[in-house]
Formats: C-alpha cells, sequence, structure tokens
C-alpha cells in the first residue's frame, strides 16, 4: 500500500488535516505561475478557504517555470500538499486541495500558453521572483534580453515568464476567450501598475494594444506570510502530522496577509471571506510592507550573515542587532512615507519583529540575501531616496547597503563563505574584481550598478561617504562588533 499523500490514502489522513473542500470537485479558474513554497502557502490557502465558503470553479492551475522537483512531486501526489503552520506553541498540518493540476513550462510552454488562451481561465497570478519581470530595479523600465526578445521575435515556444504572458494573451485573443486578470504576487513596489507596464510594452510590438487595454486588468496586491524553503524536517513534520508522506509539503508562519485590489473582469474567489482585504488602491499597503518588513528583513540577513548567523531569528539575538533595526524603522523608514490609513508604522515594526523572532522559523539568512541587486531599491533604497530628498540623512539605511556590498565580496566576518546569488553577480564579481579592495573602491565600483543604484543616489557625496564610513568599520571591528558598540554606546 503506498504511503504517499494522495487521493487513495487521504482517508487516513486526520480528519482536521484534510482539504476543506472536496479535491478535483471545483473547476479551474486560475493559471498561476511559479509555484514555489510561498504560493502553496499563500494565495493556494486564501482560494481553498474561500471555494470553502463561497463554491465557484476557482481550482489552480500551477505551472512550474523552470525547477521540475515540485512539479513532480505534486503531479504525483494528485496535485494534494499540505502547509504547517510553525506557531511558538505548537504545530498544525493540513493538506490543501486548492490545486487542479500542474504543469511545467520549460518543457511544455504550449500547454501554459494554451491555458492562458482557455475561457475557463479568468485570471493568472504570478510569484516568480523580482528578477524574472526583467524589469530594470532602479526605473521599473524593461530590459529587453536575447531571451526575451527572442519570445517576442520569433515563433520557438516562449521561455521567459514575460513571453509566456503575451503569448498566452495573444492566443486568448484569437480563441475570444474573453477578459481576464493578470496579478502580480511578487515583492514588487505597485506589483500591478509594473505588470501592466511590462505588457503594454510587449502588447505594442505584437499589436495588441487595443484588445490589451479592452480585456486586461492588473490589480495590484500585498502579499504577507513567512514561508522558509523546506527542509528535512518539514518533510518529517507533515509525514508525523499526516500519517503518509509529503514531499511537497511547506510550512509558514501563523500570520498571514492579502491585500488586493478589487478590478477583476472576470470575477474572483471570494478571498474577502478567507481573511483578504479588497481595496481599490493596495499601493499604501505594498509600500509599507516593502519598506518595514522586506527592509528589515533584508537588514537582518546582510548583517546578520556576516555576523556568522545562519538564521534571522538567531541574528536578531546579536547584542545591538534589535537596537539598530529599531533606530532603521524608527529614524529612517518611518518619516521616509504616509503609512495606511489606521496604521501606526513603529507599531507594524515592532509586530514585523516579533514575527521574525518566532523560533519555530528557521528562516536562513543566505536566503532573504538571494537576488539584492533586485530586492534593495524598494526595500531599502527607496527610504534612502525619499528621506534624502527631505534633507534628512538616513544612517541606518545606507549601513544596510553597506552591509550588502560588503556581503557581495563574498566572505563573512569570521572567513567563511557566503553565497552571491543574484542575476547580476557576474557584473558584481567583476566589478569588485577590477576595483581597489578598500571601502571607497567597494563602494566607487559598487554605486557604479546603475539598474541598482538610480544617479541621485550614487551622485549623493553624503551617501558615499557613510558608506566608505560604515565598510570602514566593518573591516576594523567586524559587523558583530559594530553593532554591539551601537548598543554600548545607547546606554
Ligand atoms: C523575504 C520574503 O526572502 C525574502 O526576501 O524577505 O520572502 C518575506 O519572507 C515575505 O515577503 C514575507 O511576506
Amino acid at each position: 500500500m503506498s504511503d504517499l499523500l494522495g487521493l487513495s490514502t487521504l482517508g487516513r489522513v486526520p480528519a482536521a488535516s484534510r482539504p476543506r473542500i472536496t479535491p478535483g470537485d471545483a473547476g479551474a479558474g486560475i493559471v498561476h505561475l511559479g509555484l514555489g513554497a510561498f504560493h502553496r502557502a499563500h494565495q493556494a490557502v486564501f482560494t481553498e478557504d474561500a471555494m470553502a465558503a463561497a463554491g465557484g470553479d476557482w481550482g489552480i492551475i500551477g505551472v512550474a517555470p523552470r525547477s521540475v522537483t515540485v512539479f513532480d512531486a505534486v503531479r504525483a501526489q494528485d496535485n494534494l500538499y499540505s502547509v504547517t503552520t510553525l506557531a511558538a506553541e505548537g504545530l498544525s498540518t493540513r493538506v490543501i486541495g486548492a490545486l487542479a493540476g500542474v504543469r511545467h513550462a520549460a518543457s511544455d510552454p504550449d500547454a501554459v500558453v494554451a491555458l492562458i488562451a482557455d475561457p475557463a481561465i479568468r485570471m493568472v497570478t504570478l510569484t516568480v521572483t523580482e528578477k524574472a519581470y526583467r524589469l530594470d530595479p532602479a526605473t521599473g523600465r524593461l530590459l529587453l534580453d536575447d531571451e526575451l526578445r527572442g519570445d517576442l521575435e520569433s515563433d520557438r515556444p516562449p521561455r521567459t515568464v514575460p513571453g509566456l504572458l503575451i503569448r498566452g494573451l495573444a492566443a486568448r485573443r484569437r480563441a475570444d476567450a474573453g477578459p481576464i486578470a493578470l496579478v502580480s504576487c511578487d515583492n514588487l513596489p505597485a506589483n500591478g501598475h509594473r505588470l501592466r507596464g511590462l505588457v503594454d510594452y510587449l502588447a505594442a510590438a505584437t499589436s495588441l494594444t487595443d484588445w490589451v487595454a479592452g480585456n486586461v486588468t492588473f490589480p495590484g496586491t500585498m502579499v504577507d506570510r513567512i514561508v522558509p524553503a523546506s527542509t528535512a524536517e518539514t518533510f518529517a513534520v507533515a509525514r508525523r502530522a499526516l500519517g503518509v508522506r509529503d514531499e511537497a509539503a511547506v510550512s509558514g508562519e501563523p500570520y498571514y496577509a492579502w491585500v488586493i485590489e478589487d478590478d477583476f473582469p472576470a470575477g474572483r474567489p471570494a478571498w474577502e471571506k478567507a481573511g483578504a482585504v479588497l481595496t481599490g488602491d493596495p499601493r499604501p499597503w505594498e509600500r509599507l510592507k516593502l519598506r518595514s518588513l522586506n527592509g528589515v528583513h533584508s537588514a537582518i540577513a546582510y548583517l546578520g550573515a556576516l555576523a556568522g548567523r545562519e538564521t534571522i531569528a538567531e541574528s536578531l539575538t546579536l547584542p545591538g542587532m534589535a537596537a539598530m533595526v529599531r533606530r532603521f524603522i524608527a529614524e529612517d523608514i518611518a518619516p521616509s512615507f504616509t503609512p495606511p490609513p489606521g496604521v501606526e508604522t513603529i507599531a507594524y515594526g515592532e509586530e514585523v519583529l516579533h514575527r521574525f523572532a518566532n523560533p519555530a522559523i528557521e528562516y536562513r539568512t543566505v536566503q532573504v540575501a538571494t537576488d539584492g541587486s533586485q530586492k534593495l531599491p524598494q526595500r531599502v533604497l527607496h527610504t534612502i531616496i525619499d528621506r534624502r530628498a527631505a534633507g534628512a540623512t538616513p544612517r541606518w539605511g545606507i549601513m544596510v547597503v553597506a552591509a550588502w556590498m560588503r556581503y557581495a565580496g563574498g566572505l563573512s566576518d569570521d572567513g567563511r563563505a557566503l553565497p552571491l546569488d543574484d542575476p547580476l553577480a557576474t557584473r558584481i564579481r567583476a566589478r569588485l574584481a577590477a576595483a581597489p579592495g578598500t571601502p571607497a573602491g567597494v563602494v566607487e565600483a559598487l554605486l557604479g550598478l546603475d539598474t541598482v543604484f538610480a544617479p541621485e543616489l550614487s551622485g549623493d557625496d553624503t551617501v558615499r561617504e557613510l558608506l566608505v564610513e560604515w565598510l570602514t568599520a566593518f573591516d576594523k571591528h567586524g559587523v558583530k562588533a559594530t553593532l554591539a558598540g551601537m548598543e554600548a554606546s545607547e546606554t
């Protein structure tokens, strides 16, 4: 008898852990690009709860763009997988039945194009990470590289996410399959707006402009849940809770939130019944979350990794770290924007620190540290730009950028290798290799990355001097002592 999670073994799973809908009952209504842990622990859960509360054919076809591991695992389990909630006071596991199917874009892109053209599909949601949009992080403009140009100018099957979308939309128009919403669920600023800009650009190149204007919407969203990468422990916990193996298990913190712009021309699940907030303008929420949660996450990740810490929660216990982060929030982040009505940024920041400190979440510093060139602009640099425009000197934000620059050098303070997992890694390494290894040399070399640092930053002498100052302190004392010294000077 199989011991793998699936329709035939679901009866062995404790009743309280079974899906809240009957798997396979709902027809597919959503195509989701990006089958990573975040989607499985976030939008898929909201969508299952919405269908459980109000019905609707909103089953999700999950598309894995490149990696085949999750695709294979979910397919072998009849589209079932589990989510374990990691609360400090205990764990709970539930099987999710919201996936109606899976596809693998790299080996079968035409199937994805055909799905986007299917009238039953009324929205495409995306969690493909910042870099897949191929937007210049500093300006938000599209970066047309050879791969994307190939998707636009030839008939070969599309290889990029923008290529899949535009081919899918062209096929949808040909099929006269009706309007559709494209919903970015990535941590980009004004993500709906950015996705619209991208599609509009590609539509103009493919004579789709009028059809897109009349048939496609781009609701913006703010997504939030801390979902660490699954480990052997995640699978072991799922097995204990379910009584069967789950090779696609994920886990996440108890907190989860979703703010969505309500602009769906062909309907949507009743997500509000699952706790989501439907709104006219999610952008104040996005800004709050990107700067005060993700910006602080990145700060702790770079500083913690340099100080030799494995996880975010461990890094937070470094002497001086919580004090530094609180000053970053209070002195730089909070004054840089107006939060949504009724929200106070400092109180929000305290809640974020509480969430980061959850000992049950082992979120690795090097995981948050990936793709820094794509993440820093919206998480930290926009705060610095806004504070500089107001005549202030955002010391703590600049300290975070200095930590990223040191991290890019590839070594922690005690000489351990740190992975530079970044689409610009080759450029970053080349620039560092060609520059003197002094703090001023490193700053000069990396500020020259013009897709990361807008001219108002790279041309700002105060920013440059402070970066050199922080890197000098890190060189002399290390990150740990720099943080600890800050705390000592406070008291
Ligand atoms: C994190 C996010 O890995 C990262 O870059 O900052 O994935 C973060 O955990 C989520 O955005 C929380 O909602």
